[in-house]
């Protein structure tokens, strides 16, 4: 195998953000860019010599480019076996499978998940740990240190390989094998979910549903799983074909871009369950005729009933949440008297604690949730949970719900994203904040005494590893909260989200609509960071 080493430009903007590098497509064709990440990446780790890699996508624009490109450089630094998703596709959790059954060293995900694709739009590419999951922060820091600072990177003289024929094949010592995408994947539902009982419900009728792919790549896989194994009608699954630009679509499952399930699930004419997932599938937003479960709502529910479930019947030994995502999951944790976690956002804080054996569900508001199976988020395992569920409790989604509530009370939840604001104002509310929490304790507004106010800070009680700069978190006495932090995904100006959250044990007042039940709490917030103020803005861009 002829190797060359090529010179570079240094990059000095390759800091992966939440969930990896995430740029415009334009920014990651600049000569040498892509190379340069991915060279920066090897160059960290450690001792990979003859060892495999996972390689796969979402399927967006630049998917199969970057994929050839990635194939070449893991070859010229020594990789022994590449296994490669059929078409470049991997959803984000069935790559995190395949590293883990096949005992990888690593994987590389190419997806910037739920934001737009195509020529304008975004591009983006993460590392897996031989955990599965998310590479941690030493590492991406790492990652983005190395790139700061390298002048050349080494590519393999290879052909392209036929990324559309599964099968393996030899080059010059070199394994390359190019596996269907879902075989593994659906096994392991399989493993985890009663399909008979499911195949049963689905086909008699109990359960009818339509799943949102957005065309994206859940595609292939609600195909294989709903339609093909569990008998679900053809028309089940919506946008399911995978698409270089999506379709045009926003693949963020939720009920502005996910609008067309919305409005079905809101008609007459609603099936028993509706679901969507986002470009790379490790994300799901549930409903019901009718009725919209909050991410956060989710993970509280599918704690709650998981002993209904073969793969988690005998219990959970604890379960975690991101730091913004409600406190729902704490009273169940609560309840069953079983640890519960508060982690940074981003799936890789969950990592250490499922790897050490400490939880067995976990969760974010930003509509994930996922479980011990893989070491990501997970969109149609979430599916499955619910319908699993359904079947098991012979209940519609609203009465699985509005029981929950009943027995738990109901945390009234809203997220408020402000996109793209100018960075130097994002900074200014940031350092305000910073500013205002010194002075808060105590501070009385309306109905609400502030009890506690930080901002949040993690440690790791596995590795010992801190991250600080989590956000801002303002805690009042009755149990509420407003939580204030800048997204670490966005690719333009800053995202600044604001997260909303009041306890309601009173069950004639569950029904009511988020926006006014928490209408003091959000004027409460607006005082505390002025983002309308500063920006001109008068509603923020996403409400979910
Ligand atoms: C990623 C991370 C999640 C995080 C989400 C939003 O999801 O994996 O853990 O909650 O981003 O992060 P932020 O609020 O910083 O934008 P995904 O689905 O985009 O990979």
């Amino acid at each position: 195998m002829h190797i060359k080493t090529i010179l570079t430009q240094t990059y000095h903007d390759q800091n992966p953000g939440t969930s990896g590098l995430r740029k415009k497509v334009k920014v990651f064709k600049q000569r040498g860019y892509l190379e340069n990440f991915v060279q920066s990446i090897f160059d960290v780790l450690p001792d990979f010599q003859g060892k495999s890699l996972v390689i796969g996508g979402d399927g967006r624009y630049f998917n199969r480019e970057a994929i050839q490109i990635i194939i070449k450089i893991a070859a010229a630094n020594g990789f022994g076996e590449l296994i490669i998703g059929q078409n470049g596709l991997l959803s984000t959790p069935a790559a995190s499978h395949i590293i883990r059954k096949y005992g990888a060293f690593g994987g590389l995900i190419l997806s910037a998940s739920h934001n737009p694709a195509g020529e304008n739009e975004d591009f983006g590419i993460k590392y897996n740990v031989n955990n599965g999951g998310p590479a941690p922060e030493k590492d991406t820091l790492a990652f983005f240190e190395r790139s700061k600072v390298l002048e050349s990177y080494k590519i393999a003289d290879l052909p392209d390989v036929n990324l559309d024929a599964v099968g393996s094949q030899d080059i010059d010592g070199l394994k390359i094998t190019i596996i269907d995408s879902v075989n593994d994947y659906a096994e392991l539902m399989q493993s985890i979910f009663d399909f008979n009982l499911l195949k049963q419900s689905i086909q008699n009728g109990f359960i009818t549903l339509s799943f949102d792919a957005m065309s994206a790549v859940t595609g292939s896989y609600a195909k294989r799983i709903l339609i093909d194994l569990l008998g679900a009608s053809e028309d089940s699954v919506r946008n399911g074909i995978p698409l270089e630009d999506f379709g045009g679509h926003h693949p963020d499952p939720n009920l502005i871009h996910a609008h067309e399930l919305a409005n079905l699930m809101f008609s007459e004419n609603a099936p028993t369950f509706g679901a969507a997932s986002d470009g790379d599938g490790d994300r799901n937003m549930i409903m019901g005729k009718g009725i919209f479960v909050t991410p956060s709502d989710s993970l509280a529910i599918l704690a709650a009933n998981a002993t209904l479930i073969p793969a988690y019947s005998a219990g959970l030994k604890g379960v975690a949440r991101s730091m913004p995502t409600s406190q729902a999951v704490d009273r169940v944790a609560a309840r069953y008297n079983i640890p519960c976690y508060e982690t940074p956002t981003g799936w890789k804080f969950f990592g250490n604690l499922l790897d050490a054996d400490k939880i067995t569900l976990c969760g974010e508001e930003s509509f994930g949730t996922g479980s011990q199976h893989v070491r990501e988020k997970d969109g149609l395992w979430a599916v499955l949970f619910w319908l699993n569920l359904i079947a098991r409790r012979r209940q519609s989604v609203a009465e699985i719900v509005h029981e929950h509530w009943q027995k738990f009370g109901r945390d009234i939840y809203s997220r408020h994203d402000y996109e793209a604001v100018e960075s130097e104002i994002a900074n200014g509310i940031m350092a305000s904040l910073r500013e205002q929490i010194t002075t808060l304790v105590g501070q009385i507004f309306g109905d609400y005494v502030v009890k506690y106010a930080d901002e949040f800070c993690y440690h790791d009680s596995i590795d010992g590893s801190t991250s600080a700069n989590q956000g801002f978190r303002i805690g009042f006495e009755n149990g509420s909260r407003i939580v204030f932090r800048l997204s670490g995904t966005g690719t333009v100006g800053a995202t600044l989200r604001i997260y909303i959250e009041r306890f309601e044990p009173d069950a004639t007042k569950h029904n009511q609509d988020p926006q006014i039940a928490l209408a003091e709490l959000i004027e409460l917030a607006e005082q505390f960071c002025k983002v309308k103020q500063l920006t001109g803005r008068t509603t923020p861009t996403v409400i979910t």
